[in-house]
């Protein structure tokens, strides 16, 4: 898999490229990162990237060549590209999209910023429009940022461990059961005995019941897409009862 990513602040992604799971997987040659820089390939004696908008209004707007000539640059991967324009229009970024991006040979992601890119790169040359939530940033960089990070961690061998490839979805929908290290005992807070006990299928099932009630305190939407089985369906109707 190799990701480009287009933006006029190349100097934000060395943190990304250098570190963690992202960092491990460019060092064993599993993904590559290119960082190209828009304002190379600016227009003018004073390499220009953006400009007023016609028809008026406050801010910039980026301007098409740059842009275009930028993507022009980025050589072909063999197999799937898609090129992914970030802006708050897009569709929401989340997991599924993550798995399906992780097919692909070749991402490239455009990083706006001021007001937009022009129109027409937009309706020419992307693919797909993507945002990572419902918040106001000032540029496209942490959210492409995110999408490598979350694209990444899902290639095949780069987690290690049974859930590590793309096809495989391990994901049912439900938050994580409470966790508990060392020591037993932390300002007279006591672990729950369970997990003491050596019992596995207790704890595992004790461990179930706990996602299940964590999911319906903090994120009840997320029920309606669970993978619940008959015995998780009926905890739930019994922590239901409860509540009220
Ligand atoms: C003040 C400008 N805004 C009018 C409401 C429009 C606007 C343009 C450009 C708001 C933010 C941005 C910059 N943001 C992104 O390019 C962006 C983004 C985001 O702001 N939130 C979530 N996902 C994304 S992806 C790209």
């Amino acid at each position: 898999m190799r990701f480009d990513i287009l933006s006029i602040f190349p100097e934000m992604f060395p943190f990304l490229i250098d570190y963690g799971i992202v960092g491990r997987a460019v060092e064993s040659g599993k993904i590559q990162i290119n960082v190209a820089n828009i304002r190379d390939f600016g227009e003018g004696p004073h390499l220009m990237t953006d400009d007023r908008p016609f028809g008026g209004g406050d801010g910039m707007v980026m301007k098409p060549e740059p842009i275009f000539r930028t993507l022009e640059s980025i050589p072909r991967v063999e197999g799937e590209r898609k090129v992914i324009l970030l802006t708050p229009q897009g569709q929401r970024f989340n997991q599924s999209m993550a798995r399906s991006l992780c097919k692909l040979q070749q991402i490239i992601l455009v990083c706006g910023r001021y007001e937009g890119v022009d129109e027409r790169i937009r309706s020419r040359y992307v693919d797909m429009e993507v945002s990572i939530g419902d918040y106001i940033l000032t540029g496209g960089e942490l959210p492409a940022m995110i999408i490598v990070e979350a694209v990444s961690r899902l290639i095949s061998g780069i987690l290690g461990g049974a859930t590590s490839n793309c096809e495989e979805s391990f994901e049912d929908c439900l938050l994580e059961y409470p966790q508990y290290t060392r020591p037993r005992v932390f300002q007279g807070d006591d672990v729950p005995p369970i997990l003491l006990s050596g019992d596995h299928e207790k704890i595992r099932l004790w461990r179930r019941a706990q996602s299940i009630k964590r999911t319906l305190e903090k994120r009840p939407d997320l029920l309606e897409r669970a993978n619940l089985s008959e015995r998780d369906k009926s905890i739930l109707e019994e922590l239901k009862q409860k509540k009220v």
